[in-house]
């Protein structure tokens, strides 16, 4: 018989692991402790999984790999970056998860992403892994070519540690569907294998309709789910989006579709605030077709202000909150003050852009959080019903996958809310990393000492 101790004791005791082994990573530091905090009563619970040492297990990669990117400028001068793949656990399927390409990627940060995408992948309901991966090459400024070429370059190596039964990459921060399409053809070139190595592919060859807008999508049919259990809904209500990228586009398309008024976007140096709500059209062409930052927007729209500095985007007054931009960009006085201004619920799209002190104000006034591992598990869900297709060799009609999406996202919902009252924790957040967790613990329980 395997010695217990205290459910509270046994997670000091594994977070002190993590800081020791893992130092200088505040990050990973972060997502840690905030899955390890909330899950103290399914520990208390079953005892088994500490005789097994899951925790010690689960916060520990499978497999981490670091790599040299080499590229040519359009100068012809030659570049180095560096490339990382995070392959964090594969108790309930293939390695899944995103590639991060921007300055401050290092194996902090991609390590955070790869341990929440574990429980954001376990939540969706289908066979998929964790893993994350990326660079700190910067895509901002950078030509057509030199995009190419780096994509290039970075799938040279990727390409050995990857697989469609394997390990499936996608996009995140700085890689879109420009980038995916980049790789997927250095894939093809080295391996001549044509299958679903990465999701978010164009809809010409392989890509599933509704994988560009399903992030977005999914944090509004998610945060609809919370709004309906305070009775309300999104019609008329006022919302604060961050951000001005993938997630936030698409949270402002189906927030206004069903009825909200999206009054702010931002990026990394400024935030526009339309009181006759922001012009989605105009987003779409300046953000998507033509990479320009979002100050352009007043110029085209004289009801817009712009304001320099992205974190006092959270002043404005609102019903509803969406940080979709990037991780802790939504702190404590943050949070206090969209309690003060009325703010009844906050979806995070983004992965961890509350601090842990904004959580707290958020969940003890009595605010409906969603958290990123439940709230934006809509875009990797997609990629796991892009995988499907792929494998079926068929594409599903946009209609059909959006119906499957919004069905992932009302079960998240529910089996947070599940979770949440059956160990009696109040809230969703840790309700998610509970649902999340118990999933995988019992698989690595299953397949002995995984
Ligand atoms: P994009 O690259 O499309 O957009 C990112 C947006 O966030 C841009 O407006 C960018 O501004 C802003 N941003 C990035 N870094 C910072 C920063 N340090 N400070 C302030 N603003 C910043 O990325 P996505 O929309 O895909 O990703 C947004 C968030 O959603 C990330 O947290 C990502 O991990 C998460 N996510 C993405 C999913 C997806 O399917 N794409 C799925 C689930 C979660 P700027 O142009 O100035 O850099
Ligand atoms: O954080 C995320 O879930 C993503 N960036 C999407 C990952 C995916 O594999 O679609």
């Amino acid at each position: 018989m395997v010695h217990v101790i205290k459910a509270d004791k046994y997670i000091e005791k594994v977070l002190e692991i993590v800081k020791k082994r893992n130092p200088v990573e505040p990050e990973f530091h972060q997502a840690v402790e905030e899955v390890l905090n909330s899950i103290k009563p399914v520990l208390e619970k079953h005892p088994e999984f500490e005789e097994s040492s899951i925790l010690e297990r689960i916060v520990e990669p499978e497999r981490q790999i670091i790599f040299r990117v080499p590229w040519q400028d359009d100068g012809g001068k030659i570049q180095v970056n560096r490339g990382f793949r995070v392959q964090f656990n594969s108790a309930i399927g293939p390695y899944k998860g995103g590639l991060r390409f921007h300055p401050s990627v290092y194996i902090g940060i991609i390590k955070f992403l790869g341990f929440e995408q574990i429980f954001k992948n376990s939540l969706t309901g289908l066979m998929m892994g964790g893993a994350k991966g990326g660079s700190d090459f910067d895509p901002k400024g950078k030509s057509e070519g030199e995009i190419m070429r780096f994509c290039q370059s970075f799938m040279n190596e990727l390409y050995r540690h990857i697989g469609a039964d394997t390990d499936v990459p996608a996009g995140d921060i700085g890689v879109g569907g420009r980038e995916i399409g980049y790789m997927f053809g250095q894939w093809k070139k080295l391996t001549g294998l044509f299958n679903g190595v990465l999701t978010g592919k164009g809809l010409d060859f392989g890509g599933s309709l509704v994988r560009t807008e399903a992030t977005g999508y999914g944090c509004v049919y998610f945060c609809e789910e919370m709004l309906k259990d305070r009775r309300t809904s999104f019609d008329g209500k006022t919302v604060v989006i961050s951000g001005s990228g993938n997630v936030a586009i698409y949270a402002h398309e189906k927030a206004t579709q069903l009825g909200a008024k999206v009054v702010t976007m931002s990026d990394s140096n400024g935030f526009i605030y339309d009181e006759e709500g922001v012009n989605i059209h105009t987003i779409k062409r300046l953000k998507e077709v033509e990479r320009k930052r979002i100050k352009e927007y007043v110029t085209e729209h004289k009801s817009a202000k712009y304001s320099e500095g992205y974190k006092d985007i959270w002043n404005i007054k609102c019903d509803v909150a969406l940080p979709c931009a990037t991780q802790n960009e939504l702190d404590e006085k943050a949070a206090k003050t969209l309690v003060k201004n009325g703010c009844i619920a906050v979806a995070e799209g983004a992965n961890m852009p509350c601090t842990p002190e904004a959580l707290k104000v958020f969940i003890s006034n009595n605010v409906s959080v969603g958290c990123g591992k439940a709230a934006n598990a809509g875009g990797v869900a997609t990629s796991g019903l892009e995988m499907s297709q792929n494998s079926q060799r068929l594409s599903w009609t946009f209609e059909e996958v959006d119906k499957k999406l919004h069905n992932i996202m009302i079960n998240i919902h529910s089996a947070c809310k599940e979770a949440s009252e059956e160990y009696g924790v109040g809230n969703l957040v840790c309700g998610a990393n509970i649902a999340g967790f118990l999933k995988v613990a019992r698989a690595m329980m299953s397949q002995g000492l995984v």
